[in-house]
């Protein structure tokens, strides 16, 4: 009998020290969105590797926040590229209670999704959404680390009309949020320029037989084609001219075009090599910690490194780094603290304009050179 009161009295005292530590130590859910199925996959996946990345790093830091030793863990969502899907996300993160969210990667998805973010309370930053309206509804709980489309579309007019001389120029966009802003930025910056846009034509993020808008536009005999899309359109995009032979003319995109993946959606079509992207930021050899980063990014996922990995990999930093500054995991509490960051990030220094646009953002240009993407600048 003696024994058995012993025993449970050693049981109970176990217990409470179990207790105990479970009390002091907390987890904090990031979420990340971004299609890591379907056509932009390999974008999602890059994405996703940055974000996990630093919540494994963050995990051996011994981080506690509001007295707790915070155990960190990424809920990863795949919105498949799709704004239907990018909102029912966002509402899982919701109802998951993520302390914050890093993503979306499409603008299509992210501007809907920062409607479901701000009515639960929860921040996100993207570094991947560019189109600049995602900002314009002015909520406190939205955030891009990349510049937007209004620095890309204009920086390559620039280009197309100072550097390379160009006359005539024809458009074409996917009709997506992101597609069609970038390609308007540029057409406007380029008549402004007085570049003649001979031809608009339009397509969708699911095609890939460009065969008769290409040709349409080769009959108006432009010197350049500007493409607002992601890069499974252009990489056959490229292929089709080459096969119409439109050898010779020079194609423009943004940051969606400017992938690792697009020399091998080009399929060795010569056209790669007519290919100016832009990106935001700077290029990552010049990025204040990217070599570093670049080197562990590529241990820990080989062949996987396309754009945003280092921007997802600040983006979640930063959530931690508002956290630690408002001793807080609470997003009403810690929220109010993203707008004031001044954070010394892989892809730069980071702080923010009122309207939760990065401050001072950076473009690069690039080319494919032996089919290797090379920056400009
Ligand atoms: N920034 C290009 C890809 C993502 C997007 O804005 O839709």
């Amino acid at each position: 009998m003696q024994m058995k009161v012993k025993l449970t009295a050693v049981a109970a005292l176990a217990m409470l020290a179990g207790a105990a530590s479970a009390q002091d130590t907390q987890t904090v859910k990031i979420g990340h969105v971004a299609p890591t199925s379907g056509p932009q996959a390999h974008y999602g996946k890059d994405n996703e590797n940055g974000a996990r990345m630093a919540v494994e790093e963050l995990n051996t830091q011994n981080i506690v926040i509001g007295g707790k030793k915070i155990r960190w863990e990424m809920q990863g969502e795949d919105d498949a590229a799709d704004p239907k899907q990018g909102t029912a996300a966002a509402q899982k993160l919701c109802d998951a209670k993520v302390a914050g969210v890093v993503g979306h990667l499409n603008s299509g998805t992210t501007i809907p999704a920062s409607k479901v973010y701000n009515d639960c309370g929860i921040p996100m930053i993207t570094g991947a959404a560019t189109n600049p309206n995602l900002t314009k509804p002015g909520y406190k709980t939205t955030y891009r680390i990349i510049a937007n489309d209004n620095a890309l579309g204009a920086g390559l007019a620039y280009y197309a009309a100072d550097t390379l001389k160009l006359k005539k120029v024809a458009i074409i966009d996917d009709r997506t949020a992101y597609g069609q802003g970038v390609a308007d930025v540029f057409k406007n910056t380029a008549k402004q320029k007085g570049i003649e846009i001979v031809d608009e034509q339009f397509t969708t993020d699911k095609a890939t037989d460009f065969m008769a808008i290409l040709t349409a536009i080769k009959s108006k005999n432009p010197d350049g084609i500007f493409y607002g899309g992601m890069d499974p359109q252009a990489g056959p995009m490229l292929r089709q001219m080459e096969q119409l032979g439109m050898g010779t003319v020079k194609y423009f995109g943004g940051d969606g075009v400017c992938t690792t993946e697009i020399a091998k959606l080009a399929a060795g079509a010569k056209t790669l090599a007519n290919v100016v992207c832009a990106e935001g930021g700077a290029s990552i050899q010049k990025m204040p910690g990217g070599t570093a980063w670049k080197a562990k990014y590529d241990a820990k996922y080989p062949n996987q490194f396309q754009v945003y990995s280092p921007y997802t990999y600040d983006a979640t930093m930063l959530l931690v780094d508002a956290m630690k500054r408002a001793n807080s995991v609470d997003p009403k509490v810690y929220t109010p603290k993203l707008i004031e960051s001044n954070f010394k990030g892989v892809t730069a220094s980071i702080a923010f304009e009122p309207t939760g646009e990065l401050k001072n953002p950076a473009i690069t240009l690039y080319v494919y050179k032996d089919g290797k993407k090379t920056p400009l600048n």
